[in-house]
């Protein structure tokens, strides 16, 4: 039901998706307290220019996948919250370049947060469901979810780990996108982790393959494949646009029906390759 071409797509959200960390320059973070926190350098200059990448849903359906040895075969790695990967690896690989978190993980089990070794590897990069629209400021003011004493703390405890605060404009850009491309009137909640991952190594990466986010022929109402708690939200959503995401995304695929059916696989340009 997309309105627009594939190509086109793509081009909008090479075009309009800004993504972009908070840096010391950006507005209430310019101060002296903030530029011990902040990374010095770029997500850019840290990941360097990356060639094919994965990013692993953290979907049921993953269970019994076998593709842990496909994903590690990527040139870099990005998973979602708290999804471990020891005693997955066989499904999920071992490798985590970067790990996506919701700014809830790092208020909410802020003491799992800081405790739980899982989030020590790789680069984090923590997002927060701000106001549509809103500027920087006003988010700043009123996040959805006060992470950023967690944010510090966490940062004191790993100085040397790459932590980023993702810009909260990202989000809404990509979300007009998706509301444009979408017959029904959306609720104007945030894209999932999911959604913003796909574009961030998308802006990172000359290929991106995603993995259960377009479910397999394993597909199941098992929500994570590390949990056993069965809701049908996970995959089809509630408060994410999750359904009209994954239209998108599949409008997008440069891969075969088949390799979603059986890998729940999905191959996208990067935006490097996307040329308009
Ligand atoms: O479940 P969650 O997501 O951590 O999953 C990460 C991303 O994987 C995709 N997914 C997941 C399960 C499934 N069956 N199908 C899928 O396609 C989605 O794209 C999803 O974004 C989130 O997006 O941040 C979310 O986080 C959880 C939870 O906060 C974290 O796991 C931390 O504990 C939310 N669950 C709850 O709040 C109860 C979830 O709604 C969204």
């Amino acid at each position: 039901t997309a309105k627009l071409s594939p190509e086109k797509l793509l081009c909008q959200l090479r075009d309009r998706v800004n993504v972009t960390m908070i840096q010391g320059s950006d507005g209430p973070f310019d101060t002296s307290e903030w530029q011990q926190y902040l990374p010095g350098k770029s997500l850019n200059e840290t990941v360097g220019r990356l060639g094919r990448c994965a990013v692993v849903s953290s979907a049921g359906s993953l269970k019994s996948s076998h593709l842990g040895q496909e994903i590690d075969s990527h040139d870099a790695v990005l998973r979602f919250n708290g999804a471990p990967i020891k005693g997955f690896q066989e499904d999920v690989g071992q490798k985590t370049t970067i790990r996506l978190v919701n700014s809830q993980l790092v208020t909410v089990e802020e003491q799992q947060f800081l405790r739980e070794a899982l989030y020590n590897t790789g680069i984090l990069i923590v997002w927060d469901p701000a106001p549509y629209h809103a500027e920087i400021h006003e988010w700043y003011r009123k996040p959805d979810y006060n992470f950023f004493e967690s944010y510090k703390l966490y940062r004191s405890a790993h100085p040397e780990q790459p932590f980023y605060i993702l810009n909260p404009k990202m989000q809404w850009q990509l979300w007009d996108i998706l509301q444009e491309n979408s017959l029904e009137h959306i609720q104007p909640n945030p894209p999932s982790s999911g959604m913003l991952g796909i574009v961030i190594m998308m802006t990172l990466c000359d290929e991106v393959d995603v993995y259960e986010f377009l479910p397999s022929k394993r597909q199941t109402d098992i929500c994570h494949y590390y949990q056993k708690f069965h809701d049908r939200a996970c995959t089809m959503g509630a408060y994410h646009p999750l359904l009209f995401e994954k239209n998108l995304v599949k409008h997008i695929n440069q891969g075969t029906d088949e390799d979603i059916y059986i890998q729940g696989k999905v191959t996208l340009p990067g935006f490097r390759n996307v040329h308009c």
